[in-house]
């Protein structure tokens, strides 16, 4: 799916902003068809932001099920012959869109794109009434699922099993624009390159084809100049001198589609792309054909006040404490982020492990809300109905990020069961299906402490092993020298066993930033930085391990429980990004010496 783009032939308009917003408490907003007027709120709210946070309202906070947003929009009267379109960078978890009374489009899963065409409900220069409908509910159809009770109080209650709270709105942009009716609705550009020559493959779709049009694609570099041209819906260009896209060194080329009729410019579209291979060789992973060695975070889109809203100025803070503390990379844990983050990734040389957002999927977890004896694989928890969602969140992941250069590896997956009888079942289809949508990137799941080289049943159908440990912090809590034992002792069956790259996806301690202590004491600073000290001790002793990634990068917000304080605190920074004496010492070793 291409994101929405001006060029000579397309008009785009941003809708963010303001919108009259009405929760609807009583669950009666569909059946009365709210669209059909203006909402009676007194209420505003901003787009992009999680709504959580923003009111003063605990009702507001803890609410499940829809909430609506509404603005009058004005189409521009120049657009008149064109075709009329609007598009949601995401709506958390799901969106129904209305143009006047009218449903345009509806869409299931929290963190990826949806648009709609909705030419034939708007009239060029004038307004129409947009009224978005958006539900926070997680339940065993949706990724990632969770269920609905109602407390003893009477109150509908949302659970579910992952560590992040459960933020919901319209964390992302809202777009209004225009295309020609025959138009390039899809690019897929895979590279390669042989010594200094670069090749790009690409294929474009058109939409509202009329059979006589002929596509003319070029290559401009960085700074504009044409390097390659060709002809036709798919082909190979060749880039001489090519200058690749490496980790650090975000260099990206332009592929412009141009869609021409009688000799007529119809649409051109200009889609960035860096040229790359990555490749896995026995227990090394390759970027170039060169060994890469990750190092930075699992990381959340979460900030104070507007929680998993999408802010410009704090994305490229991230990315600068990204840099200040020598990370190269990062994990998308554990859903899609904005594309904006992805786009500066790639601009910036920033290497990602790109994750649906099917996380919570293990019934294990579900003791700590003392439902013991649960299974995953069953038909009251991970079910067919959560399968398609699944199947759906590849899908849509792979059709948004496939061109990002930055993207080095799909996990399809954070820590769901993978040794109860199912797992298999479950993952062998799943795996199979992204290795068909995209035959060029290496795809895994992120494994947790259960899933032992012995119990798992699932760990040869993926390219690297992804691990999740908390030796030191859940287990041995405070004996770092038992934790130093059983977690080289682990990665080295790991190592004999599969013999593939392991990348150490999560390991970290939760830490209040200002606590201090001599002693092993958990929470306090020194033990986070001790923690963590050991763990890279481990991995360098263990030649197949070619990844750290420290969970978390900040503090960030959990649904209230007795093992988190407001929040997990596993940041390396706090929540609003202040270095914990951890974050020194990994930027002593990420861009000193001491590393691997
Ligand atoms: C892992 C999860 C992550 C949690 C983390 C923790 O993947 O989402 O936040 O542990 O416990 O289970 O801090």
């Amino acid at each position: 799916m291409l994101k929405q783009q001006n060029s000579p032939t397309r008009e785009i308009i941003n809708l963010d902003g303001l919108y009259h917003f009405k929760v609807d408490t009583d669950r009666r907003g569909l059946t009365e068809q709210w669209q059909r007027s203006r909402l009676e709120t007194t209420l505003e709210m901003a787009v992009p932001a999680s709504y959580n946070d923003v009111f003063a309202n605990k009702a507001i906070r803890d609410h499940v099920g829809w909430v609506w947003y509404q603005q009058d929009i004005h189409v521009p009267r120049g657009w008149k012959d064109e075709r009329i379109h609007i598009r949601l960078e995401s709506a958390t978890h799901e969106g129904r869109v209305f143009v006047n009374d009218a449903l345009v489009a509806e869409h299931s899963g929290g963190y990826t794109p949806f648009s709609a065409d909705i030419t034939d409900h708007v009239e060029p220069g004038s307004t129409f009434r947009l009224s978005i409908a958006v539900n926070n509910e997680l339940t065993q159809e949706t990724i990632p699922p969770g269920t609905i009770n109602v407390t003893a109080a009477g109150r509908r209650e949302q659970r579910y099993l992952h560590d992040f709270y459960n933020y919901a709105g319209i964390h992302r942009s809202i777009w209004l624009y225009s295309t020609p009716a025959m138009r390039v609705e899809d690019i897929t550009v895979v590279t390669g390159f042989e010594g200094p020559t670069g090749s790009v493959d690409y294929r474009v779709d058109v939409a509202g084809s009329t059979g006589r049009e002929q596509i003319l694609v070029k290559v401009l570099d960085a700074l504009g100049e044409e390097v390659a041209a060709g002809e036709g819906a798919e082909g190979r260009l060749s880039i001489p001198n090519v200058n690749l896209w490496k980790p650090g060194q975000g260099y990206l080329y332009d592929l412009e589609v141009a869609v021409h009729e009688n000799g007529q410019l119809v649409d051109v579209y200009r889609q960035p792309f860096g040229v790359r291979t990555v490749e896995i060789r026995g227990a090394q992973f390759l970027i170039n054909s060169e060994p890469f060695y990750f190092t930075g975070f699992g990381m959340h889109e979460d900030h104070v006040t507007i929680g998993k809203g999408h802010s410009s100025a704090l994305m490229v803070n991230d990315f600068q404490l990204l840099e200040w503390v020598g990370a190269n990379s990062f994990r998308t844990s554990h859903y899609p982020y904005s594309e904006e983050v992805m786009d500066f990734a790639d601009r910036h040389g920033i290497v990602v492990i790109d994750e649906t957002a099917a996380v919570g999927m293990n019934a294990a977890f579900a003791g700590f809300f003392g439902e013991g004896g649960k299974k995953t694989y069953a038909e009251d928890f991970v079910n067919d109905a959560t399968a398609a969602s699944h199947r759906r969140a590849i899908q849509e992941l792979v059709a948004r990020d496939k061109n990002h250069p930055s993207v080095v590896l799909w996990s399809i997956a954070n820590e769901p069961d993978i040794s109860e009888a199912g797992a298999r079942d479950y993952f062998l289809p799943l795996a199979a299906l992204t290795r068909e949508l995209d035959p060029t990137r290496p795809v895994g799941l992120v494994s947790e402490l259960r899933g032992t080289p012995e119990a798992n049943t699932v760990s040869d159908l993926f390219d690297v092993l992804m691990l999740n440990r908390y030796y030191g912090w859940y287990t041995q809590t405070g004996d770092l020298e038992s934790a130093e034992l059983v977690l080289e002792e682990e990665l080295l069956k790991w190592q004999e066993k599969y013999a593939k790259p392991i990348i150490i996806t999560e390991y970290g301690a939760d830490t209040m930033s200002g606590l201090h202590s001599l002693y092993d004491q958990p929470w306090s600073e020194e033990y986070q930085a001790a923690f963590l000290d050991m763990y890279h001790r481990v991995f360098d002793r263990v030649d197949a391990v070619v990844g750290e990634h420290v969970w978390n990068f900040a503090d960030f917000q959990t649904s209230k429980g007795i093992i988190r304080v407001d929040g997990n605190k596993k940041g390396a920074f706090t929540r609003d990004r202040r270095p914990k004496a951890a974050a020194h010492l990994l930027r002593r070793r990420w861009t000193g010496e001491s590393g691997k």
